[in-house]
């Protein structure tokens, strides 16, 4: 496979309602969308890198700078294996996995469509729906956040993650957890807290949930590991997993028990299956987090949670709990039994509202120029 061209998007969509984590609160989110075009067709990409550097030391404009100075210049119109080698095809750029995650992600869009084959298909997906829970951002109140949960539960939601952070935690989870006993239940710190002051976050064990998300920094697994031991509950890695290697030193340590994979946090689709795989080898559940994507990183998503080892619901809501207008022609919708159906036409599967795209891009580049 051969790219002849790349155009880049910088793009800002605006969030239908605000979203807050422990690290700040939006109501717009930014991303990149990557267009390669290859032997007459065209492949997409979105990379998840946001505004702000608070979920990630990558925003979108670092992601833009690397995709535009040194990775794409670095794969045009050479000889590319294809999606699966493209990580080892980028050993020199250090770090930035999710600005190489928007290009991957193009490069199997083009992979599919070349070979008439949907993205579920070449990663060996095994559903053709996945099941799907919400996260719930931090609200003004725990009596707020309660009526936010039972607006998605009267939706069909069946699975809710509430963000907390220090102060905004226990009784936020035990309200929610009284007002709807038998809802499956998790929270997300997103690394707010310290060894030292997670004691807080004892109580949140007798509260029957499914896991707790990232309660300690990102490169902390040793803690993490001494955090496990004082839990009952499955302690659940997101930002800790940059990589396979990653992965199997935090389960070889029992840093957790369960591991959120997200295609652009690890390098891509290719080394999200790689950590899948592992994970199943021993038997430990996955499930496929989110970045409030566009139509584009959805599709992926649902692709990617399809696979055998996606045994825990997936933050993958429909579009309309993000954007009252998306990018891509297809809005994904909520089935009843709390499901969405992967996308089955030929790569990730959607095709882009390229009027909608106008509306909410902020800047753009071709390469070669
Ligand atoms: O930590 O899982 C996270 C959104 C942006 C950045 C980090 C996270 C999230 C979410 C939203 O939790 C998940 C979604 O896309 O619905
Ligand atoms: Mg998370």
């Amino acid at each position: 496979m051969k790219i002849d061209r790349i155009t880049l998007y910088h793009l800002r969509m605006p969030l239908r309602s605000p979203f807050e984590t422990s690290f700040g609160r939006i109501d717009t989110r930014d991303c990149l969308l990557v267009e390669a075009f290859s032997e007459g067709l065209v492949g997409y990409g979105e990379c998840a890198a946001d505004r702000d550097p608070g979920y990630s030391y990558e925003t979108s404009a670092t992601a833009w700078h690397v995709l535009s100075e040194f990775i794409i210049p670095s794969i045009l119109n050479q000889e590319l294996e294809g999606p699966q080698d493209f990580l080892r095809q980028t050993v020199s750029v250090r770090g930035h996995p999710m600005a190489k995650a928007g290009l991957e992600m193009a490069l199997w869009d083009l992979q599919g469509k070349r070979l008439g084959r949907s993205l579920r298909q070449m990663l060996g997906g095994v559903r053709e729906k996945v099941d799907v829970g919400v996260s719930v951002g931090i609200q003004d109140s725990a009596e707020a956040l309660v009526k936010v949960v039972e607006g998605y539960l009267a939706q069909g939601y069946r699975r809710i993650k509430l963000k907390i952070k220090p102060g905004r935690d226990i009784a936020e989870a035990r309200l929610v957890r009284s007002a709807f006993p038998g809802v499956r239940l998790q929270v997300d710190a997103n690394s707010a807290y310290t060894l030292e002051n997670a004691s807080a976050l004892l109580p949140l064990d007798d509260l029957e949930l499914l896991l707790i998300e990232q309660p300690l920094a990102e490169d902390d697994l040793w803690d993490h590991h001494r955090l496990q031991t004082q839990f009952e509950t499955p302690i659940c890695l997101d930002e800790s997993i940059l990589s396979r290697r990653h992965a199997r030193q935090a389960l070889e340590m029992g840093a957790c028990r369960v591991i959120n994979i997200k295609a652009g946090r690890v390098g891509g689709l290719s080394e999200a299956l790689a950590i899948h795989d592992l994970c199943r080898s021993q038997g430990v559940p996955v499930w496929c987090g989110g970045m409030l994507e566009t139509g584009v990183g959805r599709a992926s998503n649902l692709a990617l949670a399809s696979l055998p080892g996606f045994t825990l619901p997936g933050d993958i809501s429909a579009t309309d709990r993000y954007y009252a207008e998306d990018i891509t022609t297809q809005r994904f919708t909520l089935n009843a039994d709390s499901t969405i159906d992967v996308p089955d036409a030929p790569g990730l599967g959607v095709s882009l509202d390229h009027e909608a795209l106008e509306r909410v891009t902020l800047a753009r580049m071709t390469l070669p120029g």
